[in-house]
């Protein structure tokens, strides 16, 4: 059956195209610095908006017309989804999705009906990812959208949450390691305070750090081998979020000795509502050795909240490329769009419109930073910055030689340090710009 009979399938048809469903930039089988633009990326669409997004906003009610959704909380409704989402997958050519458990099944009345079903679309999700060769990126469990989450999940007041919070994340384990899932995600939405008048937050955060250990113990105990990432975010929907930026995140792993378990998501609208560039946390995270994925979106400038558009900018996803290229990319990560079309986009074809955008978005991205790396100007001017380091004063403080006594001697003895050069930025930025 074809639920989207107007879209063909999407194949590369170069920068002049004109066609609105074929890729400019994003050719799977191009080969950029030794690898495919398929490994490079590992594109992967994600449930929630895209297949349970309604439109709806806190002013007004659903306005996307779908035509195989009877908006009903039903297990037949479950199921015709998944044929629609793996339609969309095939056509568009991505190699992976993601989904929370609450995206793909309907609640029960209680843990154990809310299992069944689960369990009854995983069946589905099954015989889909077999048929077609998709596979799952990561799986995660939706510790927020339920009102028994009001105060929190792993870092709730109420012990009963944390037991229910528990459970929920071992099923979603236990489906995601059924469904070959590369990866694990906790985002915590709820876990962090709106006032900290009611809120013990050592011991709550000492809670999310038991709860991290028991998700490790119990993936150990399965043997589910994907990576555990965490998802940075500061606010929207809790006032002040725990994992607020890629820094805290490092932080709160390395004091609950979490740090050899997780890695990190990165999405960028998280990163500009936490000050701070996409860029930023991508470099911090690496240098970590944490950086494990990416939700690729992008805020709007003039917005202040989590508005998660498709990114078109060829800047951010160049300067993303930039760090993932140094770094040697994602894998078992990847780039999965955790993003949703306007609320006035409301037809389904505007699905494809918006991630063939975002990834060609990319692929341009990948070719102009390719390109810098070849022209090789930046990385000279950067080893140039550094190059005091590399011999005499520089190497011997770095290989330990030097302390404070030693350092003052022999600044005395000089009188002041050797003249600055220029940090040359708008130059760098004129290079850059050569290639956008
Ligand atoms: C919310 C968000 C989530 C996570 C998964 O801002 O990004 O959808 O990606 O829970
Ligand atoms: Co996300």
């Amino acid at each position: 059956m074809a639920y989207f009979p107007e879209v063909p399938q999407i194949e590369y048809e170069g920068p002049h195209s004109k066609n609105p469903f074929a890729f400019r930039w994003y050719n799977p089988n191009e080969v950029v610095e030794g690898k495919t633009m398929r490994d490079h990326f590992r594109f992967s669409v994600v449930y929630w908006h895209t297949f349970r997004g309604t439109g709806a906003d806190p002013f007004g009610s659903p306005t996307m017309l779908r035509p195989w959704d009877d908006g009903s909380p039903t297990l037949d409704n479950a199921r015709k989804r998944v044929e629609v989402a793996f339609e969309f997958f095939q056509k568009l050519g991505v190699p992976y999705y993601a989904f929370h458990d609450r995206d793909v099944a309907p609640e029960g009345a209680s843990l154990a009906e809310t299992n069944r079903f689960l369990d009854e679309v995983v069946k589905v999700l099954k015989e889909h990812q077999e048929k077609t060769g998709i596979k799952l990126l990561w799986g995660t469990a939706n510790l927020f959208s339920n009102p028994r989450f009001i105060h929190g999940a792993a870092t709730s007041c109420n012990a009963e949450v944390f037991a229910y919070a528990a459970a929920q994340v071992k099923k979603a384990l236990e489906v995601t390691l059924e469904l070959g899932g590369q990866n694990y995600v906790f985002w915590g939405g709820r876990e962090g305070y709106q006032n900290l008048y009611n809120t013990d937050m050592k011991r709550e955060l000492d809670h999310l750090g038991q709860f991290f250990h028991m998700a490790v113990n119990y993936a150990k105990s399965i043997g589910f081998k994907g990576t555990f990432l965490i998802e940075p975010k500061p606010k929207e929907p809790t006032k002040h979020q725990y994992d607020s930026d890629a820094a805290a995140c490092i932080n709160f792993l390395r004091s609950y000795d979490l740090i050899d378990y997780f890695k990190l998501n990165l999405e960028t609208n998280h990163a500009t509502l936490a000050g701070h560039s996409m860029m930023h946390e991508m470099e911090y995270s690496a240098a970590q050795g944490c950086l494990g994925s990416i939700d690729a979106n992008t805020g709007d400038e003039l917005l202040g909240w989590d508005t998660d558009q498709f990114p078109t900018n060829y800047y951010l996803t160049a300067q993303i490329m930039l760090v993932l290229l140094k770094y040697g990319g994602l894998a078992p990560g990847g780039v999965n769009f955790d993003a949703k079309v306007r609320r006035e986009s409301i037809e389904p074809s505007d699905l494809f419109h918006a991630h063939i955008g975002g990834m060609d978005t990319f692929a341009r991205g990948l070719k102009i930073a390719a390109a810098i790396r070849a022209d090789g100007r930046l990385k000279n001017m950067l080893d140039e910055r550094y190059s005091s380091w590399n011999s005499g004063l520089g190497q011997e403080i770095e290989r330990g030689k030097h302390d404070f006594v030693s350092l003052e001697k022999l600044m005395l003895e000089k009188g002041d340090a050797a003249p600055n050069k220029s940090g040359r930025q708008e130059l760098l930025e004129n290079i850059v710009n050569q290639f956008i």
